[in-house]
């Protein structure tokens, strides 16, 4: 599993009180504690105020760059902040992210045309997540296939299916994995990705109900994940899957998790 860590993110109180007093030890503290959990790259995300948005990018890019080498998943709405910022990055990363706007991909695939840069791909256009599965997967084939006309690969491309609520529809989780079934065979080499927060708003014992999606999408074949590395509950679930669908001969990967403490269980 490839873990994309969440915690920079303007959208977190915390988070968006360091950026407006432009706290550094608080954002150097979470890209260095996410990176010893584990994650393979380090999601920033400034916040949706249009006026800041890309000093404040600017700023966590350089924090997060300086304390730790795991490289960038750059998270905006907004394509052209990722356009101001992208060369500040020191070495190939994800954005975060396009979608069927076709604003966004104008701006964002050129950019990353000839370097070894990934993107997300969510399979949503204006008129927000489409509830039919076909239209998601239709979604999928029209972006897959611009990616292609500038030499980017499928193998480049974490395609998004944006899970709904499961307090709204009570088919999400099953959705996105027919959605993940249907897109990987006609791209066997895609990455299918997710967050886990959505699945279960509304809900109570949302870390229970997101846990069993995290499980639950490893198996339909979910390739990466934007998560907080820092929850030992949810990365020993993460890891137990892995060792679970074969993924870590003699359970090594577990084992040293555990001999670090970076994973946990509420009681033994
Ligand atoms: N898809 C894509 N990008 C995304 C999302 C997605 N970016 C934003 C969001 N969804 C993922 N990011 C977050 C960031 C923080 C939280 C949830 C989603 C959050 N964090 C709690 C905190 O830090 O306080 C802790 C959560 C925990 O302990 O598990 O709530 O869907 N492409």
């Amino acid at each position: 599993m490839i873990i994309i860590g969440e915690k920079i993110n303007g959208a977190i109180p915390g988070v968006k009180m360091a950026i407006e007093e432009r706290d550094k030890e608080f954002i150097r503290d979470l890209a260095v504690k996410q990176a010893e959990a584990g994650a393979d790259y380090i999601d920033v995300c400034a916040g949706t105020d249009p006026a800041i948005e890309a000093d404040a990018l600017r700023w966590l890019i350089e924090i997060v760059q300086e304390a730790v080498t795991v490289p960038l998943c750059i998270d905006s709405p907004n394509p052209r902040v990722i356009e101001q910022v992208f060369s500040l990055a020191k070495r190939p990363g994800i954005v975060n992210s396009v979608s069927a706007e076709r604003d966004k991909y104008d701006i964002i695939y050129p950019l990353i045309q000839g370097t070894e840069w990934q993107v997300i791909v969510l399979t949503c256009d204006n008129n927000g997540i489409p509830a039919d599965v076909k239209d998601r997967v239709g979604i999928a084939k029209r972006l897959v296939e611009a990616a292609g006309q500038f030499d980017i690969a499928p193998d480049r491309l974490h395609i998004d299916p944006l899970v709904i609520a499961l307090s709204t529809d009570n088919q999400s989780l099953l959705k996105f994995i027919e959605a993940a079934r249907e897109i990987k065979k006609i791209y066997p080499s895609i990455k299918i990705t997710s967050g886990l927060s959505n699945i279960s708003f509304g809900m109570p014992l949302r870390r229970v109900v997101n846990q069993s999606f995290l499980t639950l999408a490893m198996y339909a074949g979910m390739d990466s994940a934007i998560m907080d590395p820092c929850n030992q509950e949810m990365m020993a679930a993460l890891l137990a899957t892995e060792a679970l669908l074969g993924r870590d001969k003699f359970c090594r990967k577990f084992s040293n998790a555990y001999r670090k403490g970076n994973i946990r269980a509420k009681k033994q």
